[in-house]
């Protein structure tokens, strides 16, 4: 997500983190630079153009502090400025005082919206909402089957009526949540581009009809100048609410997106992160400017870990690393959670200071934990207590055992012990909760 962005980016602050004096001359020269990643990235012209301005204004305006180092100061009006960019507007979704809340999807076609239907549908039932879904779009030959299907995969009500005048199924889902008392009804449009002036027109005529509380622009995060333009469409036409930006998980150049809230004027609200029904996530500007300056992503991780890690059992573990008795067991243990996590490389890419050609050089193989555990369950309890006791031919023997060799078996027990000398420092630190896992220093 926002890679290339982040990779543009990554040069020119290393160069102004390190700026012992903030000059007008090295300001100038630095924003220069970053203009250029901006753009390079596809951030929009004049988005960049205002964005380096405001940057200027504010570093040239700020006397540095004594405290802080010149260059850091500047990435922190850098980052303020990124944040601000990215939307500092409610993200939350604005709900009816009286029932249903009626949520309208626009956008391009093969822009995600039937996709983010579900998964909205979907995050809002775990939230405790009722909801329905509305096949509205009458035009693409599957897409009620599609709506259907995902209704049926999250077991959420679909209302269709075929292929009638999109209008009057939309105003005929919302009278009928109404009277079964439905809180939430999610209308899923037809893709139109904004130039079809007729299909603009019909958007907003059922705009005009059902008055929805919330008008979700959902654009394409992989898109680039392209998003831009119908954005300014698309907010022309509607009275947006916010954005969903979809396909953030694949490697988008991320420029059309940071420009998007600046040329909407409203927030990005959510962002699609996988084709699957849990990936849609509430935008976090501040997490996603960290993000792009390559801050690491420190809070997804520790929610991510929150999320695997069993809170009892992160408790026993924190007693094991203070008593130090921390065997392969937990070692195996602790490899399962992280695995549940995700796969590594993403969790490594959120980890602040990795970047890319960092990563790069990393042996990220999920698949070596897998090789792992089957290493560990070739031991006996008593090895796994005590490993110790593994000599050469235990040794042979497990390797046999699990179809790896002998080299493996004994890298592993080098870094059982590696892991246990730094846990002793460890169990003296207080590290944030989740983030108390010891395999996060393993690759
Ligand atoms: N990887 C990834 N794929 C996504 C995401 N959101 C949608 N997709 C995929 O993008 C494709 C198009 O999604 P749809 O939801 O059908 O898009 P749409 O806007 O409804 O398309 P039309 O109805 O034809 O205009 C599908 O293959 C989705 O699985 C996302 O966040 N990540
Ligand atoms: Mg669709």
């Amino acid at each position: 997500m926002f890679e290339q962005l982040s990779d543009k980016l990554d040069a020119v602050l290393r160069n102004i983190r390190g700026l012992g004096k903030i000059s007008e001359k090295n300001i100038k020269e630095s924003s220069r630079q970053i203009r250029r990643a901006l753009l390079d990235a596809d951030v929009h012209v004049d988005v960049a153009k205002d964005f380096i301005k405001r940057v200027e204004k504010r570093a040239l305006g700020t006397t540095v502090t004594q405290s802080v180092k010149p260059g850091e100061q500047f990435v922190k009006i850098l980052q303020d400025e990124l944040i601000g960019l990215l939307g500092t507007g409610d993200t939350s979704i604005s709900y009816a005082k009286q029932l249903p809340t009626v949520i309208l999807m626009a956008g391009l076609q093969g822009a995600g919206k039937t996709t983010t239907c579900a998964k909205l549908a979907h995050k809002l039932t775990i939230e405790g909402q009722s909801v329905l879904l509305v096949a509205a779009d009458i035009y693409r030959p599957a897409a009620i089957d599609q709506l259907k299907t995902l209704g049926k995969q999250i077991d959420i009500p679909v209302y269709s009526e075929g292929h009638k005048d999109p209008v009057a199924i939309c105003d005929n889902a919302v009278k009928e949540a109404k009277a079964n008392k439905t809180q939430v009804v999610i209308l899923d449009t037809a893709g139109r581009l904004h130039i079809d002036g007729e299909m603009m027109q019909e958007i907003e005529a059922i705009s005009d009809k059902v008055k929805p509380h919330e008008t979700l622009f959902v654009a394409d995060g992989m898109t680039g100048q392209d998003a831009v333009n119908s954005a300014k469409a698309f907010s022309e036409a509607l009275a947006l609410s916010g954005t969903v930006l979809t396909k953030m998980d694949g490697d988008a150049r991320g420029g059309a997106a940071v420009s998007i809230a600046e040329i909407t004027g409203v927030p990005v609200k959510f962002i699609g992160i996988s084709e699957k029904m849990d990936g849609l996530d509430v935008f976090d500007p501040k997490r996603i400017a960290d993000r792009i300056l390559g801050m690491g992503d420190v809070v997804s991780l520790v929610e991510k870990a929150e999320k695997v890690m069993d809170a009892k059992k992160a408790e026993k573990l924190e007693e094991k690393l203070q008593k130090q008795s921390f065997t392969l067991d937990d070692f195996k243990d602790q490899l399962n959670q992280l695995r549940n996590m995700g796969p590594l490389n993403q969790l490594m890419g959120m980890m602040p200071g990795m970047n890319k050609k960092m990563l790069k050089g990393m042996n990220l193989d999920d698949r070596h934990l897998m090789w792992t555990e089957a290493i560990i369950n070739s031991m006996t309890p008593a090895e796994r207590n005590n490993p110790n006791i593994i000599d050469g031919s235990r040794r042979m023997r497990i390797a046999k055992g699990s179809g790896r060799n002998v080299q493996e078996v004994n890298q592993l027990i080098k870094q059982y012990f590696a892991l246990q000398k730094m846990m002793k420092k460890m169990g003296k630190m207080k590290l944030p909760a989740g983030l108390n896992n010891p395999m996060m220093g393993i690759h």
